[in-house]
């Protein structure tokens, strides 16, 4: 069997966590041969939390789970990890939007950036959950100047999971059989799920989706504003933000990261823009990528239309915004 890698989660004692741990030290994201030493990072208050939580991920008994190491020093947390997930940060409530969150969790992503930067192994491949999870993951990588800029990218893998299931429930398909529905932009209300590229195999032939489902207004109106306020309406529903399906989401973004896309599959991940279909540059945006020897490139060459690329400036709009904010938040 392999030798163990080193695997970080901050915000180990929260929700989505708690579903990620087990996830993780199961096999699902680094594969059922490979085994993970957890590292575990939260913030003082949380150690007794945490310390039930590693109690738990101790009576698993998980073969392939061979430590967990609890501690709220990112020191200790981002020693020689290979792969990090940066949970951890103030979630959204009922009635916020990212923005107002923007002050309170930009600065603790330049810690984790400074602590990754002088701990971790300069190959770790770094996914940001935390919101707003976009900007976060550019300032985090800003301070980690040893380390490639494309070992940092932020998760749409949930919205991409969830435009994958709305649009296998309107077929009446299952959802492995629907593929390449995009996430444009930032993990906000102001991305665009787009499934004009998207295609659904019925009984083992391919067909286009737009064509399936024969109704451009559904796609182009209800489809978009269901993902768009996904998030929103399960807080308003539990009174919590998505944390089991933010944890799978969480789980499949990285394990595409490390074991490659399937031929002919792309899927959407926050990463630095180079300008790819009029985005801007350096922002962390979301595209439709390719991923091969752990390495992710974006996908070029699809069609947008005037309603796409305006959906895509008003979201590459807000990036900058953001990155403006932080920027002033962190100088300041
Ligand atoms: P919880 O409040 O349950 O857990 C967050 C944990 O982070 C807490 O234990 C807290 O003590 C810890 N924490 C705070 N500051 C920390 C620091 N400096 N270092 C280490 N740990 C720290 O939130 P949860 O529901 O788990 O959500 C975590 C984050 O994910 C939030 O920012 C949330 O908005 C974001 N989400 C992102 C999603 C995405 O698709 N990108 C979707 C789900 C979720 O909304």
């Amino acid at each position: 069997m392999a030798e163990p890698i080193r695997v970080v989660v901050t915000g180990a004692a929260g929700q989505i966590a708690y579903s990620l741990l087990y996830m993780i030290s199961k096999g699902d994201v680094f594969g059922p041969n490979q085994p993970v030493i957890l590292h575990l990072l939260d913030i003082p208050p949380m150690m007794g939390v945490l310390e039930g939580v590693v109690m738990e991920l101790n009576d698993c008994a998980i073969p392939i789970l061979r430590g967990v190491v609890p501690t709220d020093d990112p020191a200790v947390a981002f020693k020689d990890v290979s792969a990090a997930f940066l949970v951890g940060a103030m979630p959204r409530k009922q009635g916020m939007e990212r923005k107002d969150l923007l002050a309170a969790n930009v600065k603790i992503f330049k810690v984790q950036g400074e602590a990754l930067d002088k701990h971790a192994k300069k190959d770790v491949k770094v996914l940001v959950v935390g919101n707003p999870a976009n900007t976060n993951a550019l300032i985090c990588s800003r301070y980690a100047p040893s380390i490639p800029k494309e070992n940092f990218t932020a998760m749409t893998r949930l919205d991409q999971n969830r435009a994958l299931a709305e649009i296998a429930r309107a077929i009446n398909k299952p959802v492995d059989s629907v593929k390449n529905v995009v996430i444009w932009g930032n993990h906000s209300s102001t991305q665009f799920p787009d499934a004009s590229s998207a295609t659904v195999d019925m009984d083992g032939k391919i067909f286009n989706v737009v064509e399936v489902l024969k109704d451009d207004v559904w796609l182009n109106t209800t489809f978009v504003e269901t993902i768009q306020k996904r998030g929103a309406a399960v807080i308003a529903a539990r009174k919590m933000s998505s944390a089991m399906s933010a944890a799978k989401a969480a789980s499949d973004h990285m394990r595409t990261w490390f074991r490659g896309t399937a031929p002919g599959e792309y899927v959407s991940m926050g990463v630095l823009s180079d300008g790819s279909y009029g985005a801007p540059k350096d922002v962390i945006f979301s595209f439709p990528v390719t991923v091969m020897g752990g390495k992710w490139s974006i996908v070029q060459g699809l069609k947008l239309n005037d309603n796409a690329k305006a959906m895509l400036t008003k979201t590459g709009d807000e990036l900058c915004e953001e990155r403006q904010e932080a920027l002033v938040v962190i100088e300041a």
